[in-house]
């Protein structure tokens, strides 16, 4: 990672997520007002896929979340494409089995303040 920035703002938000076997994350993009354009989660733990869909083509990519991998969402990953976790005990990706284990994810985000 060297020395790149990849918030324009340090987070001031961290979402600790658990999940055990079987668990999943409905497909989602996080709330746009919300949120500034980075959204950045550590994987710690199991191994899973994360699927990737174009919110109009529909267009589904599948990407292995490692242990100790960092997912940045920027740009059209941010906005265009809903990212979700199937329930299910088990993926396979690109051929191979991975037993899905205990989970947790680290989720960095800088909220936007909302004027009142
Ligand atoms: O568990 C993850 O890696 C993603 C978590 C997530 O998308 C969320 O909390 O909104």
């Amino acid at each position: 990672m060297g020395n790149k920035q990849f918030f324009r703002e340090l987070p001031d938000q961290l979402i600790v997520n658990e999940y055990l076997p079987g668990q999943g994350i409905a497909p989602h993009v996080d709330c746009e007002p919300c949120f500034e354009g980075t959204v950045a989660s550590i994987s710690l733990g199991s191994a899973c896929v994360m699927d990737f869909t174009h919110a109009i083509r529909k267009e589904k990519i599948p990407v292995l979340l490692e242990p100790c991998s960092l997912v940045v969402l920027q740009g059209d990953s941010r906005y265009f494409w809903t990212h979700g976790i199937a329930g299910r005990k088990a993926d396979v990706f690109e051929g191979k089995p991975f037993l899905r284990q205990r989970r947790v994810s680290l989720t960095f985000r800088k909220t936007i303040l909302q004027a009142t």
